[in-house]
């Protein structure tokens, strides 16, 4: 008996997702870059409804982004469970490289960083059934070595195993063992359009290893597909003997295509062949809409709204960079988020004041109510939708002409413009509502007294915040912020709520 499902299973910018189990649940990690905290992890029962538990890493010492570039910071993680332990490796490319942390619960705590000192990127974890651990990165194919798990410590020089079928970026390595076989499994193409999944195998986990004859396994390259891009998969065998492969993809708008929201995880099962290597998909190819074997146990729905009435940020928000603790508060004014706008602005690699969580629909509402009195023309902070320092998109208060003011802003590449501008009503001047419709194509500003009093200030295309444009790995995020722009604020900005709401409508 199988049942429909819909892909991506995590919308929004979850990249490079890596999946283990442990009993009936399954546990997942994406990459973060210069977002902190830094790697999301999440559970599920049926690999399709994931629950957000907690971050790997949620203290400077285990993730210093001081300086990291946007899409610099944490890429590719993997996550594997063994004798009683989490672990999480991955690479800081902008402070210290590759390393792992561990944990008894995914929620954690989790520990300080371990370092390996083996280059490349994608690291991953094996461990056999002899007790040797193997630690695979990707530079230029997939390079392994032996590891003391305790340590960190090399036990063997990194030795290049395989690399791949040709196709450029040779990357995301995972080692699984089945029926005797050792599998290796890369990504090649590299993560755009010409992405792809290959696998080979050999009786030993140093080879030689002996490519499919059918690579590759999954790609949507040239295919006529909403979904694009496919690539950086991990498998996972339920406890049912089933086996799924989560990978990354994205969903092109327009033309040229480009996209907006980053890359996404999608799901497939995947059925091993006579030849004994496995079928993903339809043949190596996956829609929207798929079937899964497994029983569905849907997660319980984030509410649209957010109150802030807890003196913890929900697991959804994230800062720019190490944020300096100074800047943001829960509970100095109960049921609000306030931010005291430092002297970066949304235009430095810094840390602003700033909290941001992921676009995860293309048809969403997004409003905030701001309380915020600005003294100068440089104060401001509102809402800001940014994919990064030079590509965003914001509504907020501000003072022109000596008045306070709303004002948006579109930053695209090096074309910096107020397009808009009204003076506010004194009874709107120090309570305003700040919201964003989007849509597939454009992203709607307006502000008012209350949600359902919003004028229309203006517009901004999804085209000029896509990765196509603005470049990187990561993908659209929807912020409240304060900055000074060069000085702190003397006022603090106070956010009363937050509203997230997805439009349904029929196209995924
Ligand atoms: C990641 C690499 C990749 O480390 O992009 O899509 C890098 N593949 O495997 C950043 O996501």
């Amino acid at each position: 008996m199988s049942t429909k499902y819909g892909n991506p299973v995590l919308p929004g910018f979850h990249p490079d997702p890596s999946v283990c189990r442990v009993g009936r649940d399954f546990y997942l990690v994406t990459s973060s870059f210069e977002y902190f905290p830094g790697v999301p992890i999440f559970h599920s029962r049926d690999l399709v409804s994931w629950r957000q538990i907690g971050h790997c890493l949620t203290r400077p010492s285990q993730l210093p982004l001081a300086g990291a570039t946007a899409s610099g910071g944490i890429w590719a993680p993997t996550l594997r469970h063994h004798n009683g332990l989490f672990y999480m490796t991955t690479t800081n490319t902008s402070s210290g490289g590759n390393f792992f942390v561990t944990a008894s619960a995914p929620e954690g705590p989790w520990s300080d960083p371990i370092a390996v000192a083996q280059p490349g990127i994608d690291p991953s974890l094996f461990f056999d059934e002899d007790g040797t651990v193997i630690y695979s990165t990707a530079r230029g194919g997939a390079f392994q070595s032996r590891i003391d798990v305790a340590s960190g410590r090399l036990l063997s020089e990194p030795k290049l195993v395989w690399s791949g079928t040709g196709g450029q970026h040779p990357e995301g390595p995972h080692l699984y063992f089945r029926d005797g076989w050792y599998y290796l499994l890369l990504s090649e193409g590299g993560t755009e359009y010409g992405h792809m999944i290959t696998m080979a195998r050999a009786k030993s986990p140093w080879g030689p290893f002996e490519p499919c004859a059918r690579n590759p396994l999954l790609t949507h390259r040239s295919a006529w597909s909403p979904i694009q891009a496919l690539g950086h998969a991990d498998l996972v065998e339920t406890s049912g003997g089933a086996w799924f492969a989560v990978f990354l993809g994205i969903r092109p708008n327009g033309y040229p295509p480009c996209y907006h929201l980053g890359r996404e995880t999608f799901l497939s099962a995947l059925t091993w062949e006579k030849d004994g290597f496995p079928v993903i998909g339809e043949n190596g190819r996956v829609a929207l809409e798929m079937e899964t074997p497994l029983e569905l146990e849907p997660a319980v729905d984030v509410p649209p709204r957010d109150d802030f009435t807890s003196t913890k940020l929900a697991l959804h928000w994230n800062f720019l960079r190490n944020p300096d603790p100074t800047r943001s508060s829960l509970d100095e004014r109960p049921g609000h988020v306030r931010l005291r706008g430092s002297e970066h602005g949304l235009d430095d690699v810094a840390s602003p004041a700033w909290v941001g969580r992921r676009q995860c629909h293309f048809e969403v509402f997004v409003a905030t109510c701001l309380e915020f009195k600005p003294e100068t023309e440089n104060e401001e902070a509102g809402l800001v939708v940014r994919m990064n320092e030079r590509h965003h998109y914001e509504i907020f208060v501000t003072r022109r002409a000596g008045q306070v003011s709303v004002v948006l802003r579109r930053r695209i590449g090096s074309l910096r413009a107020e397009v808009a501008c009204h003076t506010l009503l004194s009874s709107e001047a120090s309570r305003l509502v700040l919201a964003i419709e989007a849509d597939r194509d454009k992203y709607v500003f307006s502000y008012g007294p209350s949600d359902s009093e919003l004028r229309p200030l203006g517009e901004g295309e999804t085209r000029y915040l896509s990765t196509e444009v603005a470049g990187g790995f990561t993908g659209v995020y929807f912020a409240m912020y304060a900055t000074g722009n060069g000085a702190p604020c003397a006022q603090a900005a106070d956010f009363d709520w937050f509203e997230y709401s997805e439009r349904k409508s029929a196209a995924r």
